[in-house]
């Protein structure tokens, strides 16, 4: 039998956009997601954050549910603009955004659930973006930011466990390549009247990457030694296998698609500089860091965070990539070349569950950065056809509860036989919520939640198989 070590913590996580609501309540400004989700097109039913599962409103409720589920612990994010409006270091701090999330925290503590908290997860105030282009801007966003850190660190001394930015590929590429998230930025301009795909996506993840340097030099110089917790970034990637495993042209594109998409992040912090591979094809487009910034970013995750959903198939390209790829000259399928197909389909079009995928990736990041404590900070599934099911039918989440078996046991392989530091997982998510640019259609929550009928929480087979399942895997002490 699998085994996972007697401190293995487990649990479930969130974000605030995607399930608050409530966004103008107690005086809470705007986020990118609010001005993005008001243009037409944006969001596939025309949805937004709004309402989504009123959480803001319902912290007691959420707790409840948490602690009924067993969780021991819970991963979720702050708002920026509930706690500055506005989000710069001479902006107002709005104390009642403070105390909402501080008692929050000490609710959290009082039902013997550890909080683990993510200072940004897209939510970039909106009043930054109009007033130094937000994320583009080297000098002032990364002060902001740390400014806005420092704010938390105080503010929160009963929170141990800290992550700056949930997925940087995501606001870089999603936001400034594809324009498919907040702010929408591309070159495609049938998409958006401004943006340049071959050059802001890089900007932005250089800045990201700084930007998550300073807090954690802010938290390490000024609050770790009281605090006594730890601070890391999230990452996020897809396991990769090539079309063709008897091409080597297949095989390096397989690696390099890993690179391109989580390395990028993860060489700078572990290695302190961008990958080779990167950097031969983006030449002068992808920044290099002065010294001041590589000190900043070298060294500066305490544990490596990881979001981890699907694996696909790789094809290399041949030619000279197009200077908006950000993939690394190569395609992904779902087929390789023998015609097997890397997992069941979805209601995301790129997810495709693939438990041994799970493990390879945590095997090939640990021996990348030489086996750094892992804490998998999502891992989780949308079903096809779900949202249109009947309740009772719904709830009987068979895909995901096999799902959550899958790829909790292969963690658990990685933990025994490959010597893997892995030591939390948070299932994505807690509850159904607003996935962003698919709106409300696409589920992923172990918790059903009814939109039309006042936001009414109801678990689904997957949430109550997850403690069950862990405590036949975590050792006793
Ligand atoms: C997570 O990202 C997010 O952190 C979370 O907020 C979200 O709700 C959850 O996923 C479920 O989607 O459209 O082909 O360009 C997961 C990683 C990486 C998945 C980018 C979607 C887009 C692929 N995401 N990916 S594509």
């Amino acid at each position: 039998m699998a085994a996972l070590p007697s401190d293995f913590v487990w649990g479930f996580a969130t974000a605030s956009y995607q399930i608050e609501g409530a966004v103008d309540k107690d005086g809470r400004g705007p986020s990118v997601w609010d001005t993005f989700t008001k243009k037409p097109g944006k969001v596939a039913d025309g949805s937004s954050g709004e309402t989504a599962c009123d959480s803001y409103n319902r912290t007691a409720e959420d707790i409840a549910l948490l602690k009924d589920l067993g969780s021991q612990a819970y991963r979720f994010s702050l708002s920026w603009t509930r706690i500055i409006p506005k989000g710069g270091r001479n902006d107002p701090v709005n104390q009642a955004g403070i105390d909402h999330y501080s008692k929050f925290c000490d609710d959290l503590i009082a039902a013997g659930i550890t909080p683990f908290i993510t200072l940004s997860h897209w939510d970039v105030p909106d009043e930054l973006d109009k007033r130094y282009g937000g994320l583009l801007n080297r000098e002032e966003f990364p002060l902001d930011f740390e400014n806005y850190a420092r704010v938390c660190f105080k503010s929160f001394p009963q929170c141990k466990n800290w992550i700056t930015f949930n997925e940087p590929w995501c606001s870089s590429i999603l936001g400034y390549s594809v324009g498919q998230f907040a702010p929408g930025r591309t070159s495609n301009r049938d998409r958006n009247p401004v943006g340049d795909s071959s050059t802001e996506p890089w900007i932005v993840g250089h800045n990201l990457l700084v930007a998550h340097g300073r807090a954690v030099k802010a938290y390490r110089d000024d609050f770790k030694a009281t605090n006594g917790g730890e601070i890391a970034i999230v990452l996020n990637g897809d396991a990769t296998y090539p079309w063709d495993p008897t091409d080597p042209r297949d095989v390096e594109a397989a690696d390099r698609k890993i690179e391109f998409a989580i390395c990028w992040f993860g060489d700078p912090i572990y290695h302190g500089e961008y990958p080779a591979s990167m950097r031969k094809q983006l030449g002068d487009r992808l920044p290099t860091f002065t010294d001041e910034e590589r000190a900043l970013v070298h060294g500066s995750n305490d544990f490596y965070g990881m979001n981890h959903y699907t694996a696909d198939y790789v094809k290399h390209k041949d030619g000279e990539p197009a200077p908006e790829d950000f993939l690394g000259n190569l395609e992904t399928t779902p087929y390789n070349k023998n015609g097997d197909v890397i997992g069941v389909e979805t209601q995301s079009p790129w997810l495709r569950p693939c438990a041994p995928g799970f493990r390879d990736l945590l095997v090939w990041l640990s021996k990348r950065y030489n086996y750094p404590k892992i804490y998998v900070t999502e891992s989780g599934t949308s079903i096809k056809g779900e949202n249109d099911l009947p309740l009772e039918e719904l709830l009987q989440d068979e895909v995901r509860f096999q799902y959550y078996d899958d790829y909790v046991k292969a963690m658990a392989v990685a933990s025994q036989l490959n010597g893997v530091n892995v030591r939390g997982y948070f299932a994505w998510s807690l509850l159904d919520n607003f996935e962003w640019a698919e709106g409300y259609e696409t589920r992923f929550g172990v918790c059903y939640v009814d939109y039309n009928n006042g936001q009414k929480r109801y678990p689904k087979k997957s949430a109550k198989h997850l403690k069950p399942l862990f405590d036949s895997l975590i050792k006793k002490k």
